[in-house]
C-alpha cells in the first residue's frame, strides 16, 4: 500500500472551472496551508502540453508541502513529471497499463461505485479507492448517487483507504459519520468558494471529527 489512510482526510480534487483570473497553484498552495492531505490534478478538454505545463507548477507546490500529488486519468503526464501516481477508472486494462508505466512504488487510486467494483479494484492492486457519488453532484454530469448503506458495505469490504466523494460540502459531511470511509474528496466545496484556505480549514476540521466518530 503507498498511501496513509491518514492522507484521505481531505483530499482535493483541482478544478479550474470557478477559478476566474487566479491561479491554480496558488489556489492549490492556500488548500494546502489549510490542511489539505492529498492533491488530485483533473483537467478535462486540455491538450498534453497544456495538462503538462498545469501539473509542473502544481507539483512545485505539492513538493513544497509533502503531499501525495496524483493525475487524474493521465499516466503519460504522471510518469512525465514523476508524480506520486494516477487516479484512473474501473477498467482491468486501465489499471494493469498504468502499474507497467508506473511501477510498483506509485499510487494507483481507482473510483468505485459498488461493492464489486471495490473489490475488482483492491484485486487489481488500486492503493485506495474515491467512492461516490456519496451525495448529489453538478461537478460531475454522469456520477450516479448512491446509499450510505452501499458506502458501508464498500468500507467493510476492502482493506485498502476509502475516500468519499460527490456533493460533498461542510453542510452534509457529518452524514457520513459512522460509514468507515477515511475522508472526503471534494471539487466544488474547495475551488468554487470564494475563500479556499477558509472552506478546506473548515473541511478538514470536520473530516477529522467525522472519521474519528
Ligand atoms: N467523481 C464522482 S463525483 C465527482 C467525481 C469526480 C465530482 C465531485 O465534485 P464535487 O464538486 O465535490 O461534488
Ligand atoms: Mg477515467
Amino acid at each position: 500500500m503507498n498511501v496513509d489512510k491518514k492522507s484521505m482526510l481531505l483530499y482535493a480534487v483541482t478544478d479550474r472551472t470557478w477559478l476566474g483570473d487566479k491561479k491554480l497553484e496558488d489556489e492549490v498552495e492556500k488548500v494546502l496551508k489549510a490542511g489539505a492531505t492529498f492533491i488530485q490534478l483533473r483537467e478535462k478538454n486540455v491538450s498534453f502540453d497544456e495538462f503538462l505545463k498545469i501539473a509542473k507548477k502544481v507539483k512545485a507546490v505539492t513538493d513544497k508541502y509533502k503531499v501525495p500529488f496524483v493525475i487524474n486519468d493521465n499516466v503519460e503526464i504522471a510518469k512525465e513529471i514523476d508524480a506520486d501516481g494516477v487516479h484512473i477508472g474501473q477498467s482491468d486494462m486501465e489499471a494493469k497499463r498504468a502499474r507497467s508505466i508506473l511501477g510498483n512504488g506509485k499510487i494507483m487510486g481507482i473510483s468505485a461505485g459498488s461493492v464489486e467494483e471495490a473489490v475488482t479494484a483492491e484485486k487489481n492492486g488500486a492503493d485506495y479507492i474515491g467512492v461516490g457519488a456519496v451525495f448529489h453532484t453538478d461537478t460531475k454530469k454522469d456520477a450516479t448517487d448512491m446509499t450510505m448503506d452501499v458506502l458501508k458495505d464498500i468500507t467493510k469490504s476492502v482493506h485498502i483507504p476509502v475516500v468519499a466523494i460527490g456533493g460533498i460540502s461542510k453542510e452534509n459531511i457529518m452524514k457520513l459519520k459512522g460509514t468507515g470511509v477515511d475522508g472526503v474528496a471534494v471539487i466544488s466545496a474547495i475551488f468554487a468558494q470564494k475563500d479556499a484556505y477558509t472552506a478546506a480549514k473548515e473541511l478538514r476540521a470536520l473530516s477529522e471529527k467525522m472519521v474519528k466518530a
